[in-house]
């Protein structure tokens, strides 16, 4: 089998999507996803100009040597924009594998340890009740792991409230379009800390022990402040703390670690294996969320599980709105497979998105399922693609009161 041609597709159904669709001689075609949030006309960019022309007349069946081609071999390597290339490409090759090989992807990475992977989804409110309130409707949906969320007074809206029910679905968090600048809140360090730690007292007391929650600090913290919130949040027993700090300082983990038994997790921001590597090796984490879309795809991501697995961090895959229902396959093919899977990031995506980009997986009682055709199980419908053009957008900018920008 040959690559015959790797196209390159950015549409906008709800949101923008880059889908890189890989088509080969023998009429089998892969699709992969690299989205990546706010910057997506580059990585297009790079899929168009300098990486699609380099698969031309490859054997799309070689996986691991195209992937070590195109992260090595042509010097400039890692970074957001090359990394979610690469993963597109990847995707859609391992989505041909499984056409050309009849099989499901999971099934090609060792198959199914599980049959359905546990997910949770967003609670957010503008208040306690509300974010409260939120989470009740997810648990009667099945859900038993939650995400809180909730205003913090002053901050001109926090980044993740979303008011009820929108925090779980995949929508802009600012308005697209050509004048499209970012939406600026205010972060203050204070009224944060104050806040959070009093709203999982809330669900605790109203919620009960039973319902596993946890909270996104969207790497907002000084290392000292984020031991003390996790050392506040310890007796509401978090089913994690979400990417407390910073992604460029792995080393000040080991402030908040000792500081409490708050469970932790880390890495949507992450690009490659060996930014995940010392805080898996010191397990100063117990869940490692990178995005499959920004870490080159399920090649990398089933490495980075697999040294997970050694030291006993789980997955919990980065599964937003900004990342197009093809990732979120590719992320339960490789829950479904992987040992020490922990748990699975969802949205849900309206009907405009699944008629452009069908075959997602499907949500049953809180757990997650994928089809059991050949590949991936995900396409895009071209023609529909072509309807919804690309909006620019952009993703929050968090300030300080005094105006100088936030660590984020
Ligand atoms: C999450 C993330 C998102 C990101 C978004 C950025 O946990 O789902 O933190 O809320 O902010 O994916 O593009
Ligand atoms: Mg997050």
């Amino acid at each position: 089998m040959k690559i015959t041609e790797v196209r390159t597709i950015v549409t906008c159904p709800n949101r923008n999507y880059v889908l890189v669709k890989i088509l080969t001689d023998s009429g089998v075609y892969g699709v992969g996803d690299a989205t990546l949030n706010g910057r997506e006309l580059s990585v297009a960019a790079a899929l168009k100009e300098h990486i699609g022309p380099l698969l031309i007349g490859r054997d799309p069946d070689n996986v691991e040597h195209i992937w070590q081609d195109l992260f090595r071999g042509a010097y400039w390597r890692g970074g957001p924009v090359l990394m979610t290339a690469l993963a597109g490409v990847d995707m859609a090759l391992w989505d041909i594998k499984g056409k050309a090989a009849n099989r499901p992807v999971y099934s090609l990475l060792g198959g199914k340890n599980r049959e359905g992977a546990r997910a949770y989804t967003h609670a957010g409110g503008r208040d306690f009740k509300e974010t409260e309130d939120n989470i009740r409707e997810h648990m009667e949906a099945g859900f038993t792991v939650i995400r809180a969320q909730v205003a913090i007074p002053g901050s001109g809206g926090t980044y993740g409230i979303g008011g009820g029910k929108e925090a779980a679905l995949a929508t802009w968090t600012n308005t697209p379009g050509a004048n499209a600048r970012p939406h600026v809140e205010v972060f203050e360090p204070g009224p944060y800390l104050r806040t959070i730690p009093a709203l999982f007292e809330h669900l605790r007391a109203n919620l009960g022990d039973e319902i596993d929650i946890f909270h996104d600090v969207h790497e907002r913290l000084t290392p000292v402040q984020a031991a003390r919130l996790a050392k506040e949040l310890e007796p509401f027993h978090l089913f994690f703390l979400e990417d407390a700090l910073r992604p460029e300082h792995k080393e000040s983990f080991r402030l908040v670690r000792q500081a409490s038994t708050t469970p932790l997790a880390m890495g949507e921001l992450f690009t490659n294996r060996w930014e995940c590597l010392p805080l898996i090796a010191e397990q100063l984490i117990d869940y490692i969320r990178c995005d499959l879309s920004h870490v080159g795809g399920i090649t990398e991501a089933r490495k980075i599980a697999i040294l997970a697995e050694t030291y006993h961090v789980q997955t919990a895959w980065h599964g937003p709105g900004d990342i197009s229902p093809v990732a979120h396959a590719a992320n339960v093919h490789l829950d479904l497979a992987v040992p020490n899977f922990g748990v699975q990031e969802m949205v849900r995506f309206p009907d405009v998105v699944r008629e452009v980009i069908p075959g997602g997986p499907e949500l049953r009682n809180g757990f997650l399922y994928v089809s059991d055709k050949p590949g991936l199980g995900t396409d895009v419908n071209e023609d529909l693609a072509r309807k919804h053009e690309y909006k620019p957008a952009y993703l929050p900018i968090a300030r300080r009161a005094d105006g100088s920008v936030h660590d984020w």
